[in-house]
């Protein structure tokens, strides 16, 4: 842990836009990151994925400010070093050269004693200005913004003494929230996005503009949500009263806005005019409830890149005994699809990791019984089926299958219903797990294939249907023979026309990530 000396303020004057401005050390340094007593625990654990990002320990939640520089992916990441659970947020810190192998690097921020962040370093996003690495951030209580800078290649971060930038919502509403920057260039200006919302009115987004990152002015909502959308819930989150990490960028001839409420990341493409921004197609990113506060980046080949937190599917005990909590997802590149929804595919980087492989060809899969794939066993692999449904009612992937399938999860094309599921009420012979059928609406058009890739590695699923819908879960079999794949119709016959599988490497030795 820090101790309170590590915090106190080490001043140093910045010229910024001319004015002289005073960014202060947040005391955070290396050895501060401290995993020793877990290590063996964690290496151990058949839960802990190999091949995602993790913090080394303890607890994550929603990625922040993803963000390409020199040539290295920064990801920041809300994260708790005193457990497994949710609190004192900080932000960690990886980098990797391919968005697929990562070095943990200093927490970034911590909160500071007496100072607007006391109670956390609330999430937000990352921009170069004028070649200096910037933060941009919520500190709460109350949700105020605040920024930091990096001057040394982004191991150490100074916190602007002037914080906060933006120390309260715009007079004379009653808002809901008041958090999680978005920040954009246009020409010579920026621009920042906030999630916000009213209470039984919903969530939107506040807009407003700087000439240097720390002056800011309110110009309006850059996008409101309807009352038709909201449901019944306990907080404004849960009922679509407030909106969380509002993300918007130009996509193809569009632009998108991505927020986070109801469990859920939701989409919105639309045209932005004059700082408005008009939405007129809608969707979910994710098809399930594991998935949240995505949040993207450009590379620099002008590809956007999706973000998200993994969430947990078992109970906060479970998740204290392990010693950590919250996986980073596989990075999703976006596109406009041509069917004018959001089109998401794995980026195509993962495939790096690819090591043995098996090929199949031609299998009839014929309803009541499954097929079992004999040679094909794992808990790491990168799946990838194309499936004929013909009549069936429902056709679909078996995977982590016990050899008597007493443990065993279904990746289901309802055909019937036009619905993609994570059926889990075998998952897991664990109590403590959840069990509920996970997904949602995704149609196949007529006589179109259903083309599934799905990355297994230990108690993620990542579900990647026609590029065009994703789902996330999670699921912890509790045998250790729960490794069989295999494929299944319901009603009547269908087709594997072929299916590819590979064991994926691991990307550190212990599972620490790093
Ligand atoms: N998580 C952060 C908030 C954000 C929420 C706190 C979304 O900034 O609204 O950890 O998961």
């Amino acid at each position: 842990m820090a101790s309170r000396r590590d915090f106190l303020t080490l001043s140093t004057a910045t010229v910024l836009g001319g004015r002289i401005a005073l960014w202060s050390d947040t005391g955070i340094r290396p050895e501060h990151v401290k995993t020793e007593p877990l290590q063996e625990k964690l290496a151990a654990d058949p839960q802990r994925p190999r091949y995602h990002l993790m913090p080394p320990a303890n607890w994550m939640n929603d990625p922040n400010g993803p963000l390409l520089s020199k040539g290295q992916y920064h990801m920041f990441y809300q994260y708790n070093p005193n457990g497994a659970f949710w609190g004192t947020m900080h932000w960690g810190h990886a980098v990797s050269p391919d968005m697929v192998h990562w070095k943990h690097l200093p927490i970034a921020l911590a909160p500071t004693p007496g100072g607007p962040d006391k109670d956390g370093c609330f999430s937000g996003c990352a921009v170069i200005d004028q070649g200096t690495p910037t933060l941009v951030y919520t500190g709460v209580s109350p949700e105020v913004q605040c920024t930091a800078r990096s001057a040394d290649g982004m191991v150490t971060w100074r916190k602007y003494t002037g914080n906060p930038v933006i120390g309260a919502p715009p007079q004379g509403m009653e808002i809901t929230g008041f958090r999680d920057p978005c920040v954009w260039r246009e020409g010579d200006e920026w621009f920042l996005a906030i999630g916000s919302g009213i209470k039984g009115q919903g969530g939107m987004v506040l807009l407003y503009r700087s000439k240097d990152l720390i002056h800011w002015d309110y110009l309006h909502l850059l996008c409101k949500g309807r009352r038709d959308e909201l449901l019944p819930g306990e907080d404004a989150v849960s009922t679509g009263e407030m909106w969380e990490c509002p993300d918007f960028f130009p996509l193809a001839d569009k632009h998108a806005l991505i927020v986070s409420t109801q469990g859920a990341v939701i989409y919105s493409l639309g045209a932005y005019v004059n700082h408005y921004f008009r939405p007129e197609v809608q969707g979910k990113a994710d098809l399930g409830n594991i998935y949240y506060a995505a949040r993207s980046m450009a590379d620099e080949n002008g590809r956007r890149i999706l973000w998200g937190w993994v969430r947990e599917g078992r109970g906060d005990t479970a998740q204290r005994a392990a010693g950590w909590s919250g996986v980073m997802s596989l990075p999703r590149v976006l596109t406009l699809g041509r069917d004018g929804t959001l089109g998401m595919a794995p980026a195509p980087e993962i495939a790096a990791l690819r090591g043995k492989h098996q090929r199949f060809e031609g299998l009839l899969i014929v309803p009541g019984s499954l097929s079992l794939l004999k040679s094909v066993r794992g808990d790491s692999l990168e799946i990838q089926a194309e499936f004929e449904p013909g009549a069936s009612e429902a056709v679909g992937l078996a995977v982590r299958s016990a050899p008597d399938g007493e443990e065993q999860t279904s990746i289901t094309y309802n055909r019937s219903n036009g619905h993609l599921l994570v059926e889990r009420e075998r998952s897991s012979l664990s109590p403590d797990v959840d069990r509920g059928t996970q997904g949602g609406a995704f149609a196949l058009a007529q006589d179109e294939k259903l083309k599934l890739q799905v990355f297994l590695d230990a108690s993620v699923i990542e579900i990647f249907a026609n590029d065009r819908a994703c789902l996330t879960s999670r699921i912890y079999p509790s045998r250790s023979d729960s490794l069989g794949i295999g494929v299944f119709a319901r009603g009547h016959n269908a087709r594997l026309k072929a299916l590819d599988v590979w064991e994926m490497r691991p990307i550190s030795a212990n599972r620490l990530t790093t």
